[in-house]
């Protein structure tokens, strides 16, 4: 019997030594310790001892089983220990890196154009409208005092959706819109996007404009020249001349484009201003009593004037790009320089 649990006892020992994990120690455990497991087995059997050999095997399996408790638990502590070192090993964490700079996004130039023009009159008393970009005839050409024959109509220049249906090439339908539903006195600007039948360096068939009007009792030329004056002296500069050049629109009458001293040259004639020192940025006029007509507004007691823009030739002049299309491509390499 001493014998038998002698060998048991090595036998365990030597398994619990080389257990690679917890699991199989636990194996092992089961083989010696368990219900079923060998030294069980051994005391099981002592009943077959006669009574005197009885309680000296049972003391004799007793120790040995201790031992092995002692023993297994040991093993499973430096078991224990032994993963945890290879867990630090594997996940240590360099407190003392750097960490990662997160990419932050930008506004796209059109739109920070848009909003620092829609800053400027906002700080002059005008409120902000918009309208749909599919539009019927009669908001993007009729009440607008476009004639059927007018070159503006011609399927060169606009998308048609049906015979009565278009993209709208201007934001001027957003303000017959706004005079059909608001009595003077207003001041507005429309911003967004237009379109029309061009494409080429300085064109583009989907580009965005900001228009705006104003109409009151007794507004003058006098009042369109100095907000204009005042928009353009906001955003270009206080230094930067200007001035006001006749011109033709068929909603406004007189009508008259503005220009600024050239932003590249200085006014000493460039290849961007034709020689001629001058960049013309925007159109305006008063607005013409054939449109007052259409939305039901009285001619005969009120008056305004309105203006118009592209703003990515603005945004070219202000930031000296060549070639409209670098905006819409969409190029992370020349978007992140704005
Ligand atoms: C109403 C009455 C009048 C808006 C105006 C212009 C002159 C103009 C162009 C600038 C460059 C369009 O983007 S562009 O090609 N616009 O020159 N726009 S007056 O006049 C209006 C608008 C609405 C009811």
């Amino acid at each position: 019997m001493k014998d038998k649990l002698n060998k048991i006892e090595e036998a365990a020992l030597q398994s619990a030594s080389v257990a690679a994990s917890e699991a199989e120690l636990q194996q092992v455990r089961a083989r010696y310790l368990g219900r079923k497991g060998e030294i069980t087995a051994v005391m099981k059997g002592m009943g077959q001892l006669s009574p005197e050999e009885r309680p000296l095997a049972g003391a004799l399996a007793n120790q040995v089983k201790d031992r092995l408790e002692a023993a297994f638990a040991e093993r499973q502590e430096s078991l224990r220990q032994e993963l945890m070192q290879q867990k630090l090993a594997n996940e240590c964490l360099d407190v003392t890196l750097p960490g990662r700079r997160r990419r932050r996004g930008y506004k796209h130039p059109i739109t920070q154009v848009t909003e620092e023009i829609i800053e400027i009159f906002a700080a002059l008393g005008f409120g902000v409208a918009e309208g749909p970009e599919i539009e019927r005839d009669f908001y993007n050409f009729e009440a607008l005092n476009i004639p059927k024959d007018h070159p503006a109509r011609d399927m060169q220049d606009t998308f048609y959706v049906s015979e009565d249906v278009v993209l709208r090439t201007h934001t001027s339908p957003v303000q017959i819109r706004t005079m059909l539903k608001q009595k003077p006195p207003v001041r507005v600007v429309a911003p967004g996007t237009v379109y029309r039948r061009d494409s080429d360096i300085t064109h583009s068939p989907m580009f965005h404009q900001i228009e705006g009007f104003l109409v009151d009792r007794q507004v003058t030329f006098g009042d369109l020249k100095g907000i204009l004056t005042t928009f353009v002296t906001e955003f270009f500069g206080k230094n930067v001349d200007v001035r006001f050049r006749p011109s033709f629109f068929p909603f406004t009458e007189p009508s008259a484009e503005v220009d600024i001293q050239c932003v590249i040259c200085g006014g000493t004639g460039c290849r961007v201003c034709g020689q001629s020192g001058w960049l013309e940025i925007l159109g305006s006029g008063m607005i013409d009593p054939e449109v007052f007509k259409s939305v039901d507004y009285d001619p005969e007691l009120y008056t305004g004037f309105a203006f118009g823009l592209g703003i990515e030739r603005i945004a070219m002049l202000k930031y000296g790009v060549n070639d409209l299309r670098l905006f819409f491509e969409n190029d992370l390499r020349f978007l992140k320089q704005f």
